[in-house]
């Protein structure tokens, strides 16, 4: 295992582990909407926005301790986003994370509510965080609200990328949504590295760029995955990107086009860590990581 690898395993475990501790057992009632959760959050996701978090964190000196329940934090938020993307209304799907999605295994009205408890739980978490400063702890809050809701977060994303459904793709702003959508969390979750591990305002400001820069990655190869990749390995399922009609970067620029924009995204979040001293390895790590990502 190389030291990407052995991070990677250190903060899935990490990650779980504390998710196990701060999310209501599975016998506490109401004990449909726990096992709902539970069902969700412990289906085997990647574990991505920790990563960054412990990534950006640990580039700064960051203590484990002192990131773990961000961490768990934006992973409740993610969880909770993706209960209810697959709902009916929404994308309408059956499988995620190789399972069968909250409201097949349980039904919609219990999806609905363990999306809605995780949300409100991610800001809870933080607030109780006994190692961070109460400074601190409203920074990472209000910077979570923002980068999860509206009008510059994840809902906002969400709302746009419903509205371009079957839409012209030529008339979209492509890049737009996507920063939103999914990249407002991934930029939320380094910079959480970076508030907890202390960085300066230039380190700051680099972090936020590489972190940018990573979110778009990320959704570039994820669409780049829909098609190449089986429902088997990506755990959800293949190519309903094309048949939903939905906006994406091959769907915009074609296959050929969207790999280049990939290949340029990925250097320009290297370069972004020109900016930092020491410390960038796990980081440049990470960024070819996404770049070159199976799943
Ligand atoms: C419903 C409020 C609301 C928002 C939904 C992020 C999102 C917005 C929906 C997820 C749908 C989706 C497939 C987005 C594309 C990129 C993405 C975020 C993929 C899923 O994230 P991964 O690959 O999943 O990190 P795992 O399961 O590994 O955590």
């Amino acid at each position: 295992m190389n030291d990407l690898e052995t991070f990677l395993k250190h903060v899935i475990e990490a990650t779980d582990d504390a998710l196990g501790r701060l999310l209501p057992g599975e016998t506490v009632e109401p004990v449909r909407l726990h096992k709902a959760i539970r069902w969700s959050v412990f289906a085997g996701g990647k574990r991505f926005r920790p990563v960054m978090t412990f990534a950006v964190g640990a580039a700064f000196g960051a203590d484990e301790k002192h990131l773990v329940r961000t961490a768990a934090a934006v992973e409740m938020i993610h969880t909770f986003s993706l209960i209810h993307d697959d709902l009916p209304s929404m994308d309408d799907d059956d499988l995620r994370r190789g399972k069968p999605t909250c409201h097949k295994k349980f039904d919609e009205a219990t999806a609905i509510l363990a999306g809605d408890a995780l949300q409100s739980m991610a800001f809870g978490v933080i607030a109780d965080d006994e190692y961070l400063e109460p400074e601190m702890k409203l920074r990472l809050i209000a910077n979570l609200a923002a980068a999860s809701s509206s009008p510059r977060g994840m809902v906002a994303g969400q709302q746009l990328d419903l509205d371009a459904e079957g839409v012209d793709p030529r008339t979209v702003d492509i890049e737009h949504i996507h920063r939103l959508k999914t990249g407002a969390l991934i930029e939320f979750a380094g910079d959480a590295g970076a508030i907890i591990g202390r960085a300066s305002a230039g380190e700051s400001a680099a972090i936020h760029e590489y972190s940018s820069q990573i979110g778009l990655l990320f959704q570039i190869t994820d669409d780049l995955l829909d098609i190449r990749q089986s429902s088997e390995v990506l755990g959800k399922t293949a190519g309903k990107d094309v048949t939903a009609k939905k906006a994406t970067f091959p769907g915009h620029y074609g296959i050929k086009e969207a790999d280049r924009l990939a290949s340029e995204v990925h250097d320009r979040a290297i370069a972004a860590l020109d900016h930092l001293g020491s410390g960038r390895g796990l980081l440049t790590a990470l960024c070819d990581h996404v770049f070159r990502r199976i799943n």
